[in-house]
């Protein structure tokens, strides 16, 4: 299950410094808008402890983490969506993600141009939310003045889904100029599906990264404060990172000496970290392990999955001939340190095609096609 996350923002506010520290690439950054054009794509493993917790003691020849694959866009402008700044051509790049980071200057300093010249987070956001906005309206309105001749077709299958879908085109598009995104429309899942193909933009679960100096990593200044309480409105997570910070990290060798660096900056975790623990978070996802002597490996999956489902991101085959599932919980395992001992204490059970698959269990699935 592929997760990806854009990164959004105005130009000039930090998103490609924070993209390149974070997937250890070096994209070109500068400090004039527009030093993005075309999208830089960057794939990071997950650093999941419990993998590596369970690979001291499984002793795999393999170990594959999950990974969270990173698009680093071009600025938004006002106007972008009507083809100011780049233009609407990158808003396609977007709308192929699962996730948006929206990357907010919460940072003063007079030699790093912002755009409205001024330092103003809630309105930025507001002017990205805007654009994005306008970016489905005109999808939406295209697919409307598509439907007249559907709704005329001979093809009465054709004509009928036409009828369906026309008076929720409108509705959303009519909830979107009074400034909704379609997210909190509480649309129905078959309306949902029936405009699943125009991949809206505003339908994408948000995450606010404030792009903070130093000093406010420690305590909140008022920009990421005000940033928060927006947030608090529209249920999307904050994430606190100083980009310039982060790239110094990244510049370090070792995984030690970076822990280090984090240490003595008083920090708990990497911007990396906290931005794929909040891109599961609002993509509702989850992660368990397949282990035996060859490989060890982390997979990402849907929370509330059922086992045959979760089966079937390792292979359709495992889902279309799913029998059973041979179960036991990383945290046994660490209590408990070998499979041997887990049989022995129970902990080690066979689930059929009801059980809803749990953050941290470790799977053994049994198929037969
Ligand atoms: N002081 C300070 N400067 C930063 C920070 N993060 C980024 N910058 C600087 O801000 C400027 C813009 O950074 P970029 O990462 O290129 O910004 P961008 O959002 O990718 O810009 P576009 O691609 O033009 O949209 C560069 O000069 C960075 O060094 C930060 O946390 N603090
Ligand atoms: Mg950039």
């Amino acid at each position: 299950m592929p997760v990806n996350c854009g990164i959004v923002g105005l130009p000039n506010v930090g998103k490609t410094t924070i993209f390149s520290a974070l997937t250890a690439t070096k994209a070109e950054t500068s400090n004039y808008a527009f030093s993005t054009i075309d999208p830089n794509f960057g794939t990071v493993d997950v650093p999941d402890k419990r993998l590596f917790k369970i690979v001291e003691l499984i002793k795999p020849q393999k170990t594959i983490p999950t990974t969270v694959e990173f698009v680093d866009l071009a600025g938004l402008v006002r106007g972008s969506s009507k083809g100011e700044g780049l233009g609407n051509q990158f808003l396609a790049s977007i709308r192929q993600v699962g996730a948006i980071i929206h990357v907010v200057r919460c940072f003063d300093d007079e030699n790093i141009h912002h755009v409205e010249t001024t330092i103003d987070p809630i309105r930025d956001i507001e002017t990205i939310e805007i654009e994005l906005a306008f970016a489905d309206l005109e999808s939406i309105n295209r697919r409307i003045d598509n439907l007249g001749k559907q709704l005329r077709s001979n093809d009465r299958l054709i004509a009928e889904r036409a009828k369906i879908l026309e008076p929720i085109l409108q509705k959303v598009s009519d909830n979107l100029l009074d400034g909704i995104p379609v997210r909190k429309m509480d649309l129905t899942d078959e309306q949902l599906f029936a405009m699943k193909d125009l991949n809206l933009i505003t339908l994408k679960q948000q995450i606010y990264c404030c792009n903070v100096d130093e000093q406010s990593l420690a305590a909140d200044n008022d920009y990421v404060k005000s940033v928060k309480q927006f947030a608090q409105t529209n249920g999307s997570d904050v994430i606190v990172i100083c980009g310039k910070l982060e790239a110094e990290i990244s510049e370090l060798e070792s995984e030690e000496e970076q822990k280090e660096f984090l240490d003595s900056a008083g920090l708990e975790e990497s911007g990396l970290d906290q931005l794929i623990r909040a891109a599961y978070h609002s993509l509702d996802l989850q992660t368990y392990f397949t282990a035996g002597e060859k490989e060890v490996r982390a997979w990402t999956f849907k929370r509330g999955m059922k086992a045959p489902q979760a089966a079937g991101i390792i292979h359709s085959d495992f889902e279309r001939g799913f029998i059973k599932a041979e179960i036991y919980h990383c945290t046994d395992l660490f209590e408990l340190k070998t499979e041997a001992k887990l049989k022995e204490n129970g902990k080690m059970r066979l689930e059929g095609k009801e059980y809803i698959v749990k953050d941290g269990d470790v799977i053994h699935f049994r198929f037969n096609v």
